[in-house]
């Protein structure tokens, strides 16, 4: 049985797949990409890009194509797929909140904690303010100023030095494993949302985010 108390001091979610379903768009965009260079692609593939940022996503995929690129056409392409991205982005609205996400912000506000983002999409900002929650946040970190992607954990370094609050009282919130990894490698507490074998490293494993409570962990 929870109590109404907690140890923390800061909760830190992560954005796509935690507090809306982008997952889905960076999908959508990758995969027409890839069908468009005749590189195999797949919802599996899909899942080992989650937090990894645009170039480094861009890279794993194009291990996998049957020619080699030069670096100016992947500036092109990380580019095409961006602007798709973005043109699925701008039909985003608060309804597209995924369940259970704006309860836990309000949770967590109600309970007096700071509350951060660590996502390292440059598309953060415009994703929030589409969401209609950007001023939930304490502290969202610009990830154009984050020199290491997840798994390193600079990004949820960062939130918490923002947040004024010491890396041990912060609670962060991750869908993919090396998301996981930047919280744990932060000397933080991971709650995992999704599958717990992908996850295996966080502290908690939750189905979805309607399942957050502060109050349990
Ligand atoms: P962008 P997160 C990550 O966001 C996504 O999970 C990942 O799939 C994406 O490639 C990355 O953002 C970069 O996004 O191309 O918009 O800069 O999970 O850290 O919120
Ligand atoms: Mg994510």
């Amino acid at each position: 049985m929870s109590t109404h108390t907690t140890r923390f001091k800061a909760v830190i979610f992560d954005l796509d797949g935690v507090i809306t379903d982008t997952a889905r768009y960076h999908y959508l965009a990758w995969k027409r990409l890839a069908d468009g260079i005749d590189t195999p692609f797949d919802e599996a593939f899909n899942e080992e890009l989650k937090g990894i940022h645009r170039m480094g996503s861009l890279e794993l995929i194009l291990a996998r194509a049957p020619r080699a690129f030069d670096a100016d056409e992947k500036l092109a392409l990380a580019d095409a797929k961006n602007r798709h991205y973005q043109e699925l982005v701008a039909t985003m609205t608060p309804k597209d909140l995924l369940p259970g996400a704006l309860e836990a912000l309000e949770q967590v506000r109600a309970a007096g904690l700071r509350i951060g983002l660590a996502s390292v999409s440059k598309n953060a900002f415009t994703v929030l303010d589409r969401l209609g929650i950007r001023d939930r946040f304490d502290d969202v970190v610009d990830a154009a100023t984050v020199r290491r992607g997840k798994p390193d954990p600079e990004i949820f370094l960062t939130a918490a030095a923002h947040l004024g609050v010491a890396p041990a009282d912060c609670l962060g919130v991750e869908d993919a494993a090396a998301g996981v990894a930047s919280i744990k490698d932060a000397g933080m507490f991971a709650v995992g949302v999704g599958d717990p074998q992908v996850l295996a490293r966080a502290d908690r494993i939750i189905r979805s985010m309607e399942e957050f409570d502060l109050f349990a962990y």
